[in-house]
């Protein structure tokens, strides 16, 4: 079977938690990189089975998540974990993985017009929501079976005027599909390892609600 790292799950609602019931309801290991600042309390309610009724299969079965890992896709103070560590922890559970992928998002100043939002708050999106997959796949890559695949998330304001998608956000997305581009052909040439990244329709997240959509 094939074994799959999400990065980007805390809870039930989001696009990482559907990805993983995919995969696992087709067969792959799950191992999951939840932010430092949620951890607790998805470990204590997965653990709790406050999840339960959302881990059904298909097949009726309970998704499971073979273990938890601590991440920061920012890590600016020095409790948080960042990516090369999960990458190292991972390699020495499991040695190696076959799916990658990247469900994570943050920007600050998501709510204020891109005019009105500062320089730190740009920065801030497109390190937590750009550069946090090229930092994820520079560290995972050496543990990928070749052949193996990983995707991210993005979405249209990168092309389209979105109101309400601001902060750098649309933005921080056209860096992730230009950065898709690049990376594949890299990652593809280098390591034999496909990228790819889906545009995704409107789910209500944590993250959605926060931005009002
Ligand atoms: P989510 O809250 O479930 O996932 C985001 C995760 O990121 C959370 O688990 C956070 O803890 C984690 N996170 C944030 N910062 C960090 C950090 N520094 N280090 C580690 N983890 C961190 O929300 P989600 O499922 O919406 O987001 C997953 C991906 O889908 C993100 O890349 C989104 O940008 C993307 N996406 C979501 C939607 C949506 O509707 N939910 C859309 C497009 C793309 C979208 O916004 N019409 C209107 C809006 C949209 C689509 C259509």
């Amino acid at each position: 079977g094939k074994r799959a790292f999400i990065a980007g799950i805390a809870d039930d609602n989001g696009y990482g938690w559907a990805i993983a019931k995919s995969l696992a309801a087709a067969g792959a290991e799950i191992l999951v990189g939840t932010w430092v600042p949620a951890l607790n309390i998805f470990e204590t309610s997965l653990r709790r089975g406050k999840f339960d009724e959302s881990r059904v299969l298909p097949d009726g079965s309970l998704m499971e998540i073979t273990k938890v890992y601590p991440l920061d896709a920012v890590f600016d103070c020095p409790e948080d974990v960042p990516e090369d560590e999960v990458a190292e922890s991972v390699k020495q559970d499991f040695g190696t993985i076959d799916i990658l992928v990247h469900s994570l998002a943050n920007g600050p100043e998501v709510s204020k017009p891109i005019l009105e939002t500062s320089r730190n708050g740009y920065l801030a999106a497109i390190s937590a929501s750009s550069y946090s997959f090229v930092s994820l796949l520079k560290h995972f890559i050496p543990i990928m079976n070749p052949g193996g695949s990983t995707i991210s998330l993005t979405y249209i304001a990168s092309e389209k005027i979105i109101p309400g998608y601001g902060g750098g956000m649309s933005s921080a997305k056209a860096a992730l599909e230009s950065d898709t581009k690049v990376l594949a052909f890299e990652a593809g040439r280098k390591h034999n390892v496909r990228v790819n990244t889906i545009s995704a329709g409107p789910l209500r997240s944590r993250a959605a609600k926060a931005i009002g959509f």
